[in-house]
């Protein structure tokens, strides 16, 4: 495919080269449009992005109370059709480890700790974790959920960390456009 830039010299071959190579190398992502279970109006969006052992994930949700914080988790199950969001069953939890945060040890493969909003009600999340996958395997998330609860989480309480309520809930997509 590179040839036929040949004829643009060898400066239009080494730039289409080097975007091929960009292209070939992207990291699998995957994304979850958060909605408002019943009677709540918070909604937002999860990016996730692998690396290895390493998922990246950038999270922004806006409708939250002013300042407030409110625990987010991957949860086994890809159905948000409950209006309470109980449809997308507990955390996903592939080393059936207990519960605890994005950094501790052991932890749900899905516990990823708390999100803070600002004086605006907007939270903005990007941590890194990992024991979750893009994949096939048993630590994928794809077509799991994300949920966002009504309280924080408090890292230890078990099984689940207290969080309260679901206030918002996506399903996990893979992006359509990765290469992997
Ligand atoms: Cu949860
Ligand atoms: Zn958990």
């Amino acid at each position: 495919m590179c040839s036929r830039w040949v004829v643009f010299g060898l400066f239009a071959v080494l730039t289409a080269c080097a975007s091929m190579n960009a292209a070939l190398h992207r990291e699998i992502t995957a994304i979850a449009m958060l909605a408002p279970t019943e009677g709540n109006i918070a909604s937002g969006v999860v990016n996730f992005s692998q690396d290895g052992d390493i998922m990246q994930i950038d999270a922004r949700v806006d409708g939250l109370m002013p300042n407030s914080i409110h625990g987010m988790h991957i949860h086994i199950v890809g159905d948000c059709r409950a209006p309470d969001g109980s449809s997308a069953g507990g955390h996903f939890n592939p080393n059936g480890s207990i519960h605890g945060g994005p950094f501790s040890e052991p932890r749900h493969g899905g516990d990823l700790g708390s999100i803070q909003a600002d004086g605006k009600g907007t939270a903005i999340l990007s941590i890194q974790v990992t024991g979750i996958s893009l994949g096939k395997g048993d630590d994928s998330i794809i077509g799991r959920s994300v949920i966002v609860h009504a309280q924080g989480d408090d890292l230890a309480s078990q099984p689940s960390g207290n969080a309260g309520p679901r206030i918002a809930c996506g399903l996990i997509s893979k992006n359509p456009d990765t290469f992997f």
